[in-house]
């Protein structure tokens, strides 16, 4: 199949699936195209059948706002037209679907016909879409979207509590290359980061105030009181500067790296005993997967979907948001015997088999035949 990806090339969660998505399918023979503003941050070779197209947005003085999503209708017109695309799969219903949908009007009236899979990530529907200013656009391009996916379950039944929905919508989860995982956690390293007693915490996300970056300088704070520890902050966001702040107000900054967003999370999390994810809502929890993927066990709250990626008890804990001491305490758990600490990172490996993206990414694939059968 041909296939036009549309996503934000950023290191957020939704571009990182679009991409492993696109890259998969590549190897499973489809010719794929991201069309999106820049080239995607995990998309690094381009090949025979990866294609990068780049939305310009030409800047013009009249506009206070550039209109980005014309821009995107007339370039998937033009891919369309040009490459004989025969789908277009958008990650993240705001404005991708919305102007898919208007490409696709713009395509019907030459006659040519390509479908619609919109893919709902999480915060285009619980924290974005669900915005008065947002709603109806957002509603009008679910609904006229040929097939919808969401991450979880769990967001499934957001969509359908908060919008008027009037179409099924398929569960796939976020996935996970575990060839890409293969290290083994006592040879990473570590030496780098960490005297060999110490235990090594790690956060990763796009510290935006729905991740309770907060809770995590506490969480570290009460577990580095009882045993000795370093923190790896990576990322960056509006909430990376109080971060800082509150981690010199507890007199821990030497404690903490702050990384910034990077290219090199595998090696983090290939040297990491523990991974928190104290988030507010989360609709998946794309890192705290790949953090188990690395044997990395993973305290979380048991918002959004992080019940069905983290399984409480054995591929770490679940806590209710806000709850720090019971996340800190639930740490210690994990973190002050050795032989506890090596069956959570087995069992953190385990669950994330679960998510094998050989398992996953043909869930994409029949949901495009039949969306193609059916169009
Ligand atoms: O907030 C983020 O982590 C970024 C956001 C995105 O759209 O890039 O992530 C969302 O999509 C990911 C991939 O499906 C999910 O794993 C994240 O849980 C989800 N984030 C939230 O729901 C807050």
């Amino acid at each position: 199949m041909k296939i036009g990806i549309v996503c934000y090339p950023t290191f957020g969660g939704s571009g990182v699936v679009a991409t492993e998505l696109g890259l998969e399918l590549s190897k499973r023979g489809h010719e794929i195209h991201f069309i999106t503003y820049s080239q995607p941050v995990r998309l690094e070779l381009l090949s025979n059948n990866v294609h990068f197209h780049e939305v310009h947005v030409p800047e013009y003085p009249l506009f206070l706002y550039q209109p980005y999503e014309l821009a995107l209708s007339s370039k998937l017109v033009d891919m369309v037209k040009l490459h004989g695309i025969e789908l277009l799969h958008v990650h993240y219903a705001i404005p991708h679907a919305y102007a898919a949908y208007m490409a696709q009007q713009m395509l019907k009236d030459e006659g040519i016909n390509v479908p619609i899979v919109t893919t709902l990530h999480g915060t285009d529907i619980t924290l974005v879409g669900s915005h008065p200013f947002y709603k109806p656009a957002v509603t009008f391009s679910i609904n006229k979207s040929n097939a919808v996916t969401s991450v979880s379950e769990s967001l499934k039944k957001e969509t359908m509590r908060l919008f008027d929905i009037k179409r099924d919508i398929h569960v796939v989860p976020n996935f996970i290359d575990l060839e890409k995982h293969v290290h083994s956690y006592t040879d990473c390293q570590r030496g780098m980061m960490a005297e060999d007693h110490e235990r090594i915490i790690t956060h990763i996300s796009n510290f935006r105030e729905v991740k309770r970056i907060p809770d995590v300088i506490t969480i570290f704070y009460n577990i580095q009181k009882e045993l000795p520890a370093k923190l790896m902050m990576v990322g960056d966001g509006p909430e990376k500067e109080k971060a800082e702040l509150l981690a010199e107000e507890l007199g821990i900054s030497d404690r903490i790296v702050f990384f910034g967003n990077s290219h090199e999370i595998d090696r983090i999390l290939c040297f990491s005993d523990l991974f928190l994810l104290p988030s507010q809502t989360e609709s998946f929890g794309l890192a705290a997967l790949e953090a188990m993927a690395s044997n990395v066990p993973v305290i979380s709250t048991n918002s959004g979907g992080l019940s069905e990626v983290n399984e409480d008890g054995f591929s770490g804990y679940l806590s209710d948001v806000g709850a720090v001491n019971d996340m800190s305490r639930n740490a210690l758990k994990i973190l002050t015997d050795l032989d506890t600490l090596d069956q959570f990172k087995a069992n953190a490996k385990s669950q994330s088999q679960k998510f094998d993206l050989h398992n996953i990414v043909p869930m994409y694939e029949k949901i495009y035949e039949e969306t193609l059968k059916e169009f």
